[in-house]
């Protein structure tokens, strides 16, 4: 149940892209998808999506499962043996919004190395590999483009070239939590393959600035897909007739990368509008489609804002995250520009 409050007003949520509702061209698809059960391998909708998404991002399979948190979860787990160490950016995804379950399932714990603005250094992360008998070894590097806590922040690619470089030299698998990986890509005019191409494994969510409803595929090699099977189905993601998702999820996938830029641009205009209206926001950090705002007593701000029909979230006591996705049209940002600015 949702304890927002009633309001007559329009709603516009800026809580996160995750918030969107299916485009009649998805709720179609879903209604007319193939389906079987994919458990047995046997959904030709899934498996036409896995295909796809693996193809698209340079990787020999894919693999479909219901949230980013699953599968960031299954790729930690093919990655690592229990005890060792999670080498990652401070303030990452897997670790800080992923519940301790890195601990709670593969027995892993983080490392976590200093990330200005989202962007580990690549000699920080050499720093951090632990070899020493006395210390728990390192298993894996993960990395997060964009990066979320950091404010939507995109890895420059010689930085990611440079960490390959280290995890080359140090043995050690690269995996990427790209959940807005497409934000990165149409924020550095890329083809999203271009910085996948550095990675062992990919996560890719569909139901963030893509639009979907649900779900996230995780790619890799073969032999890694093969493995992280196992884990999916451990955590209970084996959903049966899934097409009728992944139908959702093929259009997310086709259609929604044309809409970020424009996301991209309305966020750079709210982030205007609130250092115009006194906000302390890093301009720096606006570089695709989320806005941070540090803001003292950032729940009573937020409450304040939701009583007008701005929704916005407070995830840190001063820090309040906006986020725009394709449901944010220019009329919709204007009423939340007026609203941050303190309009009526
Ligand atoms: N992030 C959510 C919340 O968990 C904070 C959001 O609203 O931004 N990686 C990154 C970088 C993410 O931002 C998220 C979701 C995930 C993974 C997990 O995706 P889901 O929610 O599908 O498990």
């Amino acid at each position: 149940m949702s304890d927002l409050p009633k309001i007559d007003l329009p709603r516009i949520d800026l809580r996160s892209d995750t918030v969107t509702q299916p485009t009649p061209r998805m709720r179609q698809a879903m209604a007319q998808a193939v389906v079987g059960d994919d458990v047995y391998g046997e959904d030709p909708t899934v498996n036409e999506l896995q295909q796809e998404t693996a193809e698209l991002l340079g990787f020999e399979a894919g693999l479909f499962m219901p949230s980013g948190s699953m599968t960031n979860q299954v790729a930690l787990a093919v990655h690592t043996t229990r005890g060792q160490e999670v080498i990652c950016a401070e303030g990452s995804h897997i670790y800080e919004w992923e519940l301790g379950m890195m601990a709670a399932f593969s027995g892993v714990v983080p490392r976590f190395v200093p990330a200005p603005g989202g962007v580990p250094d690549p000699e920080g992360v050499r720093r951090a590999v632990r070899r020493s008998i006395h210390q728990s070894p390192s298993g894996l590097i993960s990395l997060e483009n964009t990066h979320n806590k950091a404010g939507g922040t995109v890895l420059p690619l010689d930085v990611i070239a440079g960490i390959r470089e280290v995890a080359d030299q140090e043995g050690l698998p690269l995996h990427l939590d790209g959940a807005r990986l497409m934000n990165a890509a149409a924020a550095q005019h890329v083809p999203a393959r271009r910085i996948a191409q550095y990675f062992d494994s990919v996560s890719l969510c569909l139901s963030k600035g893509l639009g979907a409803p649900v779900g996230s595929v995780l790619v890799g090699s073969r032999r890694l897909i093969g493995q992280a099977h196992r884990y999916r189905k451990m955590l209970g993601g084996g959903m049966r007739q899934a097409g009728i998702l992944a139908a959702a999820g093929l259009i997310a996938l086709r259609e929604g990368p044309a809409h970020l830029p424009e996301d991209h641009r309305r966020a750079r205009e709210l982030a205007d509008t609130l250092v115009g209206a006194g906000y302390d926001v890093d301009l720096s950090t606006v570089q695709t489609n989320i806005v941070y705002a540090t803001i003292p007593d950032a729940q009573a701000k937020v409450d304040g804002w939701a009583a007008q029909g701005l929704l916005a979230s407070a995830l840190d006591i001063d820090r309040v995250r906006f986020v725009l996705h394709f449901q944010i049209d220019d009329e919709l940002l204007e009423r939340a520009k007026e609203l941050v600015a303190g309009g009526e």
